[in-house]
Parts: C-alpha cells; structure tokens; sequence
C-alpha cells in the first residue's frame, strides 16, 4: 500500500507537470482526487492495512493529498497568468478593432407626438399644465356638467378607487383647477395619462390625451375653426383636408367632432378609414355657460373654446401604426424605428 502511494505521487505529480490546459488540469483532479479518484480509493481501503501501520499511512496519505492540492491550485493559477500575459503581449486583443458603440435609446412615438403638439400650441401662445391622475369625482365629472346618471360615470367605464375619487378619463379637470385659480385670458394645454377600463385591439386602459382650453373676450366658433385647423396642418402637412361635423359633449356648447382626409389613402376609402375616406381625429367645442359656471366665470362676459385627442391615435395615424398595442410592448425593434 505505501509502495501504491508512492507511485501514485510520482504519476500524479508527472501528469500535472505535463497538463497544458485548463481541462488537462481538471482532469488530474478528477482522476486523483475526485470521489472516485485514486487516492480517495487508497484511503478508503486503509482496513487492509496492518493495525500498527494505519496512523502512518493515513497521514502520508494527507500528506499527498495536499500536496497534490496545493500542486494543481499553482497550475491552474499558472494557467491564468500565462493567459493574461498573453493577451497583454497582444497575442488575443487585436486593439485595432473599432470600439463596442454605446446604443442610445430613441424617444417613445407618443412622447415624440406630445413635445410635438406642446410645441404648436407654445408657439400660438398657450401654457402647458399638468396635473393628479387621481382625482375627485367633482373635477373629473361634476365641474364639467357631466350629470350623475351619464354612462360615463358607470363603474364599466370609470376606475374608483372611493366613492368620491377616481383615475381620471380624461385631462379636462386640470384645466377646471386652472379656471378656479386664474381669471381670464386663460389659454392652456393639458398633456397626460388617463384611465378607462376599456381593453381590446384598439383600447388600454391606460392612455394619453392632450386637451386645450382658450377662454377671452369675444372668442368665437370661428377661433376654434382657425386654431384647429392651423393645428392639424401643422401635424399632418400644410395641404391636409379637413372637416368640422357636429357633435355632443356634456361640457362644451356647441360641439364639434373634427376629421381629417385619410393619410392612408387620401379619402378614396380604405381599412384604415372603414371605407368612409375621413378620420376622427378630435373633439371639441365651445365651453358649456354651466362649467363657467361652476369655477365663477361670468359666461356672459368670457366665451371659450376646448378641445381634445388622444395621443395613441395621433401617432398611429402619423407613424402609420397599425397596432395600438405596439405603442405598449416596449419592443426595441419597433420603437427604434420613430
Ligand atoms: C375627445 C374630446 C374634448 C374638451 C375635450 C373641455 C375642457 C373643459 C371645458 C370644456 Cl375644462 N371642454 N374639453 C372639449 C371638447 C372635446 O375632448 O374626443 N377627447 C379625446
């Protein structure tokens, strides 16, 4: 058994010197020292050696062990260090080669739409104004003569979180905060996320509106006209058709749903257009006596204009994006294309 020993150092520590790799090296290990190695065996087998020869032998065999240990732990050290050296002497860098580029991110479609419209409208002289996504009953609904029994306060098409607070549906209560603080000439645009527990191909729950408010003396139907439509041939180009067609708000008096030519295939009539040749693209409207009313504006002093759009749309309209929920799975594939 101690002649086994010794021929096993000889051979373990021959096979070492010779190992030129990481594996190589390993590989001794295993064979040595792994459970079901060489000396893990001679250890194991220490009953068949004579009583009086086992504390002795037991400590050679230790003695080999850490040698062998010891032995393979500065080989692989070596192993690293030669590795280093060798790309230091430029054997592995080729340090002519152009350096990992940093990728810059690109700004999201409908933040690109927003800083868009903002800038419009700053230039016709309106500030931009934020406000809470959580807001009380009486500035989401009651401020803006939106009556108890409209189906748009239903718990199917609102998000409580009480009984008096909801996520907002829309960034209209920012401006009736406004309107309680600042007396007119008021002409501000609100930009911001807002609620509605809708989901479907063409619904979040969560999206993004841009509303505008204009309120001054003698402010007319004709304003709106003339701002709205400077507006959208801003955005969609200075030949851009459109048309002002009447409709129904709670809050303004009277109403007006506004539509633009189809970018898509210039009003001949398509799937993008449901074959009518238009597309919604706003709503708006003069500003209901009842919500001047409400913040103690004098409506028989002050008239006003407002307007709103959601901002998905507009930029699927002008990116030509088929999918709203593209605008949502943070694909970096498609966003870099904006
Ligand atoms: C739409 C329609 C609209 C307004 C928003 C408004 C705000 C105040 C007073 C009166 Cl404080 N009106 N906002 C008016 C008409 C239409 O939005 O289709 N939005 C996506």
């Amino acid at each position: 058994m101690i002649a086994d020993l010794q021929h096993l150092e000889k051979n373990a520590l021959a096979e070492l010197e010779k190992a030129d790799s990481e594996d190589s090296i390993l590989a001794v290990r295993t064979k040595y020292l792994g459970r079901k190695g060489l000396l893990t065996g001679l250890l194991r087998n220490i009953s068949s050696v004579p009583a009086e020869e086992r504390r002795s032998f037991g400590k050679r065999c230790n003695e080999v062990k850490e040698l062998l240990e010891k032995n393979i732990e500065e080989a692989l050290l070596r192993r690293t260090e030669d590795q280093k050296a060798g790309m230091l002497a430029g054997q592995q860098i080729d340090v002519t080669l152009p350096g990992r580029g940093i990728r810059a991110g690109s700004v999201h479609p409908v933040v690109q739409i927003r800083r868009e419209i903002c800038d419009i409208f700053a230039a016709f002289g309106f500030s931009v104004v934020e406000g809470p996504e959580v807001e009380l009953d009486y500035y989401n609904f009651e401020a803006l003569n939106i009556p108890k029994d409209h189906p748009a306060r239903d718990m199917q098409d609102t998000f409580y979180i009480e009984e008096n607070m909801v996520l907002r549906t829309h960034t209209s209560p920012v401006q009736v905060r406004i309107m309680e603080k600042v007396k007119p000439p008021v002409r501000i645009l609100s930009p911001g996320r807002v609620y509605r527990p809708d989901s479907d191909v063409s619904h979040t729950p969560m999206f993004h509106q841009v509303e505008g408010l204009l309120v001054d003396r003698g402010v007319s139907f004709g304003d709106l006209k003339g701002i709205l439509t400077a507006f959208l041939r801003k955005i969609f180009g200075e030949d851009t058709i459109l048309r002002f067609r009447p409709s129904f708000f709670p809050f303004t008096e009277p109403s007006a749903e506004v539509d633009i030519r189809c970018v898509m295939c210039g009003g001949k009539g398509c799937r993008v257009c449901g074959q009518s040749g238009w597309l919604e693209i706003l709503g708006s409207g003069m500003v209901d006596p009842a919500v001047f009313q409400n913040v103690g504006y004098d409506s028989e002093r002050y008239t006003g204009f407002a307007f709103g759009m959601g901002l998905e749309r507009m930029a699927m309209l002008k990116y030509g994006i088929s999918d709203i929920r593209l605008l949502f799975e943070n694909d970096i594939r498609f966003l870099k294309q904006f």
